[in-house]
């Protein structure tokens, strides 16, 4: 019977992490897959984590199931993170996901239970958005975000697509740190984009994976506060992976904003309903942490603290990078005022291939770079290898 299947293709980004670890050359760069990285190329645990850890290693007294909505009071603080107190918390119906993964899959199923077919993608965009929407057989239907070669957030094209969508379709939007571009909106923008979601009745579901690593922990969701502030209903996404570091542990939760605490009850329910079909309930681990992290003022400020470190670092290495990149493609000092973790190099295929052959810098065809994958002491090198191309 599995002579029936075909063989699929790897996900090129985790396909990287095996052929860089292959690589012997002790110079080699990694700008390939969006894990942080320190100066001394290490992915470390934070400082909080640890603590909360200790504490749960001492204070735990069950591993008995958690249900398949997770931790009620995680999803009270993360909700505060990211939300605030824009909306009223009973409108909002939470439930914990493996990772911001979880999260997108449950918003494409619940989408597609209540009737949604289609969702309006910005590309480029991480490839797993177009792929977790096709298997929820949601229609993906794309358009133009960013401009590689003048690195231009085409913000024209962001509007027409959402005046060309009809009611009811939902619309995928980065909260910020775009993957792969790092274009961000400005304030303005945000105010037309969510604007215009509100008065042509669309669903927009926010991924938010990156808050606290563009211009901070706040106004990595300002555009999102306003958005859920103005429309009726909004589904949000969010993976702990990278603001708390806990990539392998999958942490994240989908909230959706609803019109009245009874509704939030129903959409819960069928959440917790798709979990149930699907891997039943949620890791606890990772949760336990985030939770006993943001419960805890001086756990949470110096997670926060260590949050902020990592993001400095990342505009350290981004100016450095731009300012060597641009003698050669002057749009590329636009990689300075990008946010995140990601930019998008004007590359060919074939140019992506010589830099990992001749000189052991890693990235995929693609020609994105995880900014945080450069040591400050790299950066000279890296830039002579990439302008001499
Ligand atoms: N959304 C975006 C834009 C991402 O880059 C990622 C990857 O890390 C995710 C969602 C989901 O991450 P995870 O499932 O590891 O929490
Ligand atoms: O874009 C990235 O590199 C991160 C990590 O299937 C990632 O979002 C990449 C691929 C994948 C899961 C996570």
């Amino acid at each position: 019977m599995f002579d029936a299947l075909a063989r699929q293709p790897d996900d090129p980004l985790l396909a990287l992490i095996g052929l860089y670890g292959k690589d012997e050359r002790p110079g080699k760069v990694d700008l390939g897959v969006g894990v942080y990285r320190d100066e001394t190329g290490h992915t470390p645990i934070f400082r909080a984590v640890k603590a909360a850890e200790k504490r749960l290693l001492e204070t735990q007294n069950t591993k008995a199931y958690v249900g398949p909505e997770g931790d009620p009071v995680f999803l009270d603080h993360l909700w505060s993170l990211v939300g605030g107190d824009t909306v009223e918390r009973s409108r909002v119906a939470g439930v914990q996901t493996p990772g911001g993964s979880g999260a997108l899959r449950l918003a494409a199923d619940l989408i597609h239970r209540l009737g949604g077919r289609r969702i309006w993608l910005g590309l480029p965009s991480w490839p797993n958005h177009a792929a977790i929407f096709k298997a929820a057989a949601l229609e993906t239907a794309p358009y133009d975000f960013f401009d590689i070669p003048s690195q231009a957030v085409l913000f024209d094209n962001i509007i027409r697509a959402l005046e060309g969508a009809a009611a009811g379709d939902a619309v995928l939007l980065h909260a910020s740190c775009h993957n792969p571009t790092g274009g961000a909106l400005t304030e303005a923008q945000w105010l037309e984009v969510a604007a215009i979601v509100a008065q042509r009745g669309l669903l927009p579901l926010v991924d938010l994976a990156y808050q606290g690593f563009g211009r901070g922990l706040n106004q990595d969701v300002a555009g999102l506060r306003h958005l859920i502030g103005i429309v009726p209903e909004a589904l949000v996404a969010v993976s702990c992976s990278k603001s708390f570091g806990l990539y392998r542990e999958r942490t994240g939760a989908i909230f959706a904003l609803t019109a009245s605490p009874a509704t939030a009850d129903t959409v819960r329910s069928n959440l917790a309903g798709l979990a149930r079909t699907s891997y039943s309930m949620p890791p606890d681990h990772g949760a336990a942490v985030v939770r006993t992290i943001l419960a805890n003022q001086d756990l949470a400020r110096d997670w926060a603290e260590e949050l902020e470190a990592m993001r400095l670092r990342m505009i350290g290495i981004r100016r450095a990078l731009a300012e060597g990149l641009r003698t050669r493609w002057q749009t590329l000092g636009a990689i300075a005022d990008q946010e995140g973790m990601f930019s998008m190099l004007p590359l060919s295929e074939a140019e992506v291939m010589r830099l990992r052959t001749e000189h052991g810098i890693y990235m995929p065809t693609s020609g994105r770079i995880n900014i945080a994958g450069l040591k400050t002491a790299e950066v000279a090198d890296v830039v002579r290898n990439f302008t001499s191309l």
